[in-house]
């Protein structure tokens, strides 16, 4: 219990930030296996991550934000892709961003993400508030072991 207590602080401030009176529901969505392959380019870069809901309700990604940038959700659609305002994620089921299909775009970075560092995201959530993931900079050619 002592290694969720800073995520359950931050969910805490996020709904009384807004006025949200919804009961815990926040613990049932969660994240893992988020990564962001070093950028080649200046001002662009990708983050990818898989967000998993343990509840009976439904729930949509809303909106992303990073102090690195501005951030856009975008699906692919044969080889273009497009910005998505709202992903569902299904009631016992998952939102999965991986490369070659769902990603996080960071857009007008303020400064390069480098290998090796973190870069805090935060996922904002129909129904469970603010999660915030601190998203590890890996190498531009990484490909998770689990991956697809
Ligand atoms: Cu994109």
């Amino acid at each position: 219990m002592r290694r969720l207590a800073p995520v359950t602080v931050v969910l805490t401030a996020a709904l009384v930030l807004a006025g949200c009176g919804s009961e815990d529901s926040a613990a049932d969505v969660s994240v893992s296996g988020a990564y962001m392959p070093q950028p080649v380019s200046d001002s662009m870069a990708a983050g990818f991550l898989t967000v998993t809901n343990k509840g009976g309700t439904k729930d949509e990604l809303t909106s992303v934000t990073s102090d690195v940038g501005e951030v856009t959700a975008h699906e692919t659609v044969g080889s273009s892709m497009r910005e998505v305002k709202e992903f569902d994620v299904p009631a016992h089921g998952q939102l999965v961003f991986n490369s070659g299909g769902n990603h996080l775009m960071f857009e007008k970075l303020k400064r390069k993400p480098k290998q090796g560092e973190k870069v805090t995201v935060r996922l904002h959530f129909a129904e469970s508030g603010t999660v915030t993931v601190e998203m590890p900079v890996k190498s531009a050619t990484y490909t998770p072991k689990t991956g697809h």
